[in-house]
């Protein structure tokens, strides 16, 4: 009986650190749909190392799965969320009101959408004492998304830090060379 005992709560723990070595960012999508647009945020964590935890759930299609995740996460050693969603995208604001990990939304322009402005209200609009830190509408905020996501990260891991550094370097970099490149015309 106690050799019973044992195994089970062994293999709970074992169970537990495999959760906590988890990515310490999760990419949650309301659909499929939604991967086209965010492949951008996923390509741009890749660039700083950052193989993130991508899952597609619904706050409405499956409302019970995104709760339970919400509740889940930050014991499974995830640190930020990104989530990203279109039409009445309630999403980011389930997850939020669940967890108090930072959670990023990310508006996506549905097909049937007036332009994202759907997606956006109904993401960055969240009641006092429940922020979701909403992003740029479609590409720009995936890859945005990502960025955040490295800047909050980073205030305690100094290679992200240091990362960051290179990539606002590099990119002031592009702009200045730019810039150059038309004096030449
Ligand atoms: C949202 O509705 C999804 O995030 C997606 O942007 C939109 C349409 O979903 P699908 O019908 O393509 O699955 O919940």
């Amino acid at each position: 009986m106690v050799c019973l005992i044992l195994i089970v709560t062994l293999k709970r723990e074992i169970a537990m650190k495999s959760e906590k070595n988890s990515s310490p960012v999760a990419v949650v999508l309301g659909s499929d749909s939604d991967l086209a647009v965010m492949q951008s945020c996923i390509d741009q964590l890749a660039d700083f190392g950052i193989k993130p935890a991508v899952r597609i759930i619904s706050a409405h299609r499956t409302p019970q799965i995104a709760a339970d995740f919400a509740v889940a996460a930050a014991d499974s050693g995830i640190k930020v969320i990104i989530t990203a969603a279109g039409m009445a995208a309630h999403l980011a604001g389930a997850i939020a009101a669940r967890t108090n990990l930072p959670i990023i939304g990310v508006p996506i322009v549905a097909p049937e959408s007036p332009a994202g402005l759907d997606a956006l209200l109904s993401t960055v609009q969240m009641p006092p004492g429940v922020p979701v830190a909403t992003v740029a509408i479609g590409k720009a905020g995936a890859k945005n998304a990502a960025i955040l996501a490295v800047q909050i990260l980073a205030l305690a891991d100094k290679t992200l830090a240091e990362k960051l550094g290179h990539f606002k370097k590099a990119q002031a970099q592009k702009v200045i060379q730019k810039d150059s490149s038309l004096s030449d015309m």
